[in-house]
This record gives structure tokens, C-alpha cells and sequence, in this order.
């Protein structure tokens, strides 16, 4: 059975939709609103022949591009579905390693350090997009099914084996984060 076999069906759509805060549903929404701007800059030019309502106008639609793009290129969803208070630090076995937008993945199995409770989970680890981690110094093709890995994660508030990353350490001893927008490791 597949790595995505054995995964809860919220598990999937967690990963796939980011189904906490629909992906694609904001994305839908920040583009409504840009379109939305952009016909009220055009109509107050030409209808209104209002200054003021054409730079209110103006205004609102530079406002929505700046925090679309800023939704785009970071935090395109909520991290309220992750206990960023409680993370926690796994070690084990990568069995996938998926390096796409909106998010790369890493599915390792995997118990937890510090737990009484050592019960080894497949866990799929959201990380930030595949631009955010290259200008971090990720590769695409850094992590391997088979590694063995040490990962701060942020876990779902829901219980099951879902997290945001936090800390990533490869089998060579180096370290890497997650970029700006998911907030550093709390622990080590
Ligand atoms: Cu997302």
C-alpha cells in the first residue's frame, strides 16, 4: 500500500487542499477582489470623473494587490490549524519526499523524541513553498525516501500525524528551517 494509502482521509486533504483554509478557495477570493479593484479604478476614471473616488479607488486596489501578493508568496494559508506552542521533535524514516507548489512535503515515519509513547506514524510534514526553501539553500532533491531525519514540527491541533515544519536536520548534520512565514523551532 502506498505512503498516501495509509493516510486518513483528512490527512489528505490536508495535504492536498490545505483543506483547513482552502487554497484554492482564498486564491479564488483574492482574485475576485483584484478584479473587483480594477474595474472600480476604471469606472471612477471615466463615470465618476471624481478624483477622490477614482484615488479611493486606486487605493483599494493597490492595497488588495500588496496583500494578494504577500498571501501568495508566504502564508497563502492560516497556520491556526497547527499547535505552534506544543511542537514537537520526530525522528525517523522518510518514505516521501515531495518538493511542489503550493507546498513541499515530507512523509516520514516517525515517533516522537520526547513522548513515553514511541508508536512510529507515517507523518506528512508541510513545509513552505519550493521558492521560500531554494532561497534558503534547499534542493529539490536534498531529501531521499530512506533518509533518516530529525524534524521540529508544529503538529495538527487535531491529533493526527499532520505538521507544519519547523526544523528539518539531514542525515549530513545540516539544518534547515522553514522559511519566515512558519515561525522558527521553539525546541531542540
Ligand atoms: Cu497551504
Amino acid at each position: 500500500m502506498s505512503t498516501l494509502g495509509r493516510l486518513s482521509r483528512s490527512d489528505k486533504s490536508f495535504k492536498r487542499g490545505c483543506g483547513f483554509s482552502p487554497v484554492s478557495d482564498s486564491g479564488a477570493r483574492a482574485d475576485d477582489n483584484l478584479r473587483t479593484g480594477h474595474t472600480g479604478v476604471f469606472e471612477g476614471d471615466t463615470r465618476m470623473a471624481k478624483g477622490t473616488t477614482a484615488w479611493a479607488c486606486a487605493c483599494t486596489f493597490v492595497v488588495v494587490l500588496i496583500l494578494g501578493a504577500a498571501h501568495g508568496a508566504y502564508a497563502h494559508h492560516s497556520f491556526a490549524m497547527f499547535d505552534n506552542e506544543n511542537q514537537i521533535k520526530l525522528q525517523g524514516k522518510v518514505t516521501h519526499f515531495q518538493w511542489t507548489n503550493p507546498h513541499v512535503y515530507i512523509e516520514v515515519d516517525a515517533a516522537s523524541v520526547y513522548s513515553e509513547d514511541k508508536t512510529v506514524k507515517n507523518w506528512t510534514i508541510e513545509c513552505a513553498n519550493p521558492g521560500i526553501l531554494n532561497r534558503i539553500g534547499w534542493k529539490f532533491n536534498m531529501i531521499k525516501p530512506g533518509d533518516e531525519v530529525t524534524i521540529i514540527v508544529a503538529p495538527l491541533r487535531s491529533g493526527e500525524p499532520g505538521a507544519l515544519l519547523k526544523q528539518v536536520t539531514l542525515p549530513d548534520g545540516r539544518v534547515f528551517a522553514n522559511g519566515g512565514p512558519a515561525g522558527p523551532a521553539l525546541i531542540q
